[in-house]
């Protein structure tokens, strides 16, 4: 089912498999900062491993559980006695490298074996078996292939957690990371019994109406420079905490405003303290906006980037607005 499954991926899944049988207590965590991927799969992996052994089976998250994900998680359950854990196993999932672990980094020299299943390109093989694959669109796809190549049973509960890891990653199946066999795997996760709407409503129809009127409220207030082509929103924080909102819950904002025709740059400003602000850009056709993310000290793509300023809300926007001008005033 799998396009190219080679030798090595099917060795590394039977040894998975075979860590699992020979382990008695396991671990599963994901990267810093969840998203539906991490969340889908770490959750997808539990729940498989819960159900179809007993055993210790542990599982972590490093970051706030956003808004739309709070119903898979029993954030009871999440693992925070891990200083002086020792694991048999531990599975990481979704993640590229040592440092994308946060505090669960240090399991690391706490297990005796450590698996990581993961698509990132960047993945540094630091685990004892890498079942990494970058041609494939999720970490949850990915999952999806081992059960099936492993002969095992999936769930609804499992299905609707990797359906949900496929459809946040590969953004509801639009970005070049979706293939054909990704639409072979919802189909089958749907005969399983997912309930497609219920869970688009879950994850994209469920934003708080608090992080909506902060939402509002900033939309409302771009600032625009260069014959618009450069947008400017500000997060504050008497936005939120006006709205009684959550600041990593605004979301969507720096697309928003580079959906505006005009525009070639597109900024987001949060205020995490009155001297420290949070860029995020993104940019249009030959624009690298990478490049001023370095000069400072931030990292990211040609068309998406973020850093930080040592400075208010007002004096990083003037700060950007001068360094952009080289890009927008032709
Ligand atoms: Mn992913």
């Amino acid at each position: 089912m799998m396009n190219q499954m080679n030798q090595k991926m099917k060795n590394n899944i039977k040894e998975f498999f075979n860590e699992i049988n020979n382990s008695d207590k396991i671990c599963v965590i994901g990267h810093i900062a969840p998203d539906g991927d991490c969340i889908g799969s770490v959750m997808a992996l539990y729940e498989f491993l819960k159900t179809e052994f007993d055993k210790d089976i542990r599982f972590g998250f490093d970051g706030k559980i956003p808004y739309n994900f709070k119903s898979y998680v029993d954030e009871k359950l999440i693992l925070t006695d891990f200083e002086d854990k020792k694991f048999d196993l531990l599975v990481v999932l979704d993640c590229g490298d040592e440092e994308r672990l946060g505090k669960y980094k240090s399991l690391i020299p706490n297990s005796k074996k450590i698996i990581c299943v993961d698509h990132h390109k960047t993945n540094t093989e630091f685990a004892d078996i890498n079942i990494v694959d970058p041609t494939i669109s999720s970490t949850g796809e990915l999952l999806f292939h081992m059960l099936k190549f492993g002969n095992k049973q999936i769930s609804l509960k499992m299905a609707e957690y990797i359906y949900t890891a496929i459809i946040t990653d590969t953004g509801n199946f639009s970005y070049s990371s979706t293939s054909s066999t990704t639409h072979r795997v919802a189909s089958e996760l749907i005969d399983i019994g997912v309930d497609v709407a219920k869970i688009d409503n879950q994850i994209y129809n469920s934003k708080p109406v608090s992080t909506v009127k902060a939402y509002i409220e900033c939309i409302s207030n771009i600032n625009f420079y260069y014959n618009n082509k450069l947008g400017i929103a500000k997060i504050s924080d008497e936005i939120v905490k006006r709205n009684n909102a959550n600041i990593n819950d605004i979301e969507g904002i720096v697309e928003f405003i580079r959906e505006i025709n005009e525009v070639e740059i597109s900024c987001v400003l949060k205020e995490y303290n009155p001297a420290l602000t949070k860029v995020s850009l993104r940019s249009k056709n030959d624009i690298d906006v990478s490049e001023i993310s370095k000069k400072f000290e931030g990292g990211g793509h040609a068309k998406a980037a973020g850093f930080q300023i040592n400075g208010s809300l007002k004096e990083s926007e003037a700060i950007l607005v001068k360094e952009l001008e080289v890009y927008l005033n032709k």
